[in-house]
């Protein structure tokens, strides 16, 4: 069902934890609507639905959500996720994490449970810095920019979420912003139906940190400065980030097969 009214959304919210934590002007908000939206729209209850979030702001955002919903440590909500998954493979598990939780400190869950394939809808808020820490460096942060950790300008090149999770393997993989709301729900809808892995780079905004280090904290400029950034068309890609989905290609789950191999070995996999 799509949804549209508050009262609508509310359903999916704990509302009694609003306000949220984030910042006025904050991207975040956006991802957690149009995630809500997604899964109306997919018409699953929320009781078939799990949260996982990592550390950081972006971290905070099961808390808001009616739904299954835990919070685990920075850079191994996917280690979580993954052991929620092969003990309730019916399930439909989510995982949100910053880009700092989900490619610095735990880059290496992420490079292999895109290479395993298992079931899981990864949803990284790429703000390009550690927010809630107060402002440091990332490995997304772009060339130039001022963080914290690098007042005098970024002097490392920076990480491409997509083209990471393609190389290591995932299923589906595709980027959003937060300028976009009606692309990314449908995105994220499409990434959470995926059977296998599915990655989901959503770039957004962080005016606090972000924004004041690099002379734009202007919420509504920052929102601008995405859909400038961006393209929809990918044979631009040389000269602007491309958005959309870049692959959906299913290929053999890794719950699936674990399942099928304890069959094969009688059932409790023992010899
Ligand atoms: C093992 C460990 N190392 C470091 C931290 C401190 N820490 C908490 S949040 C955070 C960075 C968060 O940045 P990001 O993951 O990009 O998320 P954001 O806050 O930007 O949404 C760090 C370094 C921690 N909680 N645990
Ligand atoms: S510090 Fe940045 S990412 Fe964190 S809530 Fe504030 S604006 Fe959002």
């Amino acid at each position: 069902m799509l949804i549209h009214t508050a009262a609508e959304y509310d359903r999916y919210l704990r509302t009694q934890k609003l306000p949220t934590v984030w910042c006025p002007g904050c991207g975040n908000g956006i991802i957690l609507k149009a995630f809500i939206r997604a899964v109306a729209a997919l018409n699953l209850s929320q009781d078939e639905v799990v949260v996982v979030g990592g550390i950081g702001c972006s971290g905070r955002t099961p808390f808001f959500l009616d739904f299954n919903s835990v919070h685990t440590t920075h850079g191994r909500a996917l280690a979580f996720a993954t052991g929620i998954k092969l003990v309730r493979p019916e399930l439909t598990v989510a995982v949100v994490m910053g880009d700092g939780d989900s490619v610095a400190i735990g880059g290496n869950h992420f490079i292999h449970a895109c290479r395993r394939n298992i079931d899981l809808t990864a949803i990284i808020f790429n703000n390009m810095i550690y927010g809630q820490t107060g402002g440091q460096l990332a490995p997304t942060t772009l060339p130039g920019r001022r963080t914290t950790t690098s007042m005098w300008g970024n002097i490392e090149p920076p990480f491409d979420i997509v083209r990471l999770a393609l190389g290591a393997g995932a299923g589906f993989v595709a980027r959003g912003t937060v300028f976009d709301f009606e692309q990314l729900s449908e995105i994220l809808g499409q990434a959470l139906a995926f059977k296998g892995f599915a990655v989901v780079e959503v770039l957004t905004t962080c005016p606090t940190y972000f924004g004041r280090y690099n002379s734009n904290d202007d919420p509504y400029d920052m929102l601008h400065g995405l859909k400038d950034r961006t393209d929809p068309n990918e044979a631009t890609m040389a000269e602007k980030l491309p958005v959309g989905i870049f692959r959906n290609e299913p290929r053999p789950e890794y719950t699936e097969l674990y399942r099928q191999l304890v069959e094969k070995l009688g059932g409790g996999g023992q010899r």
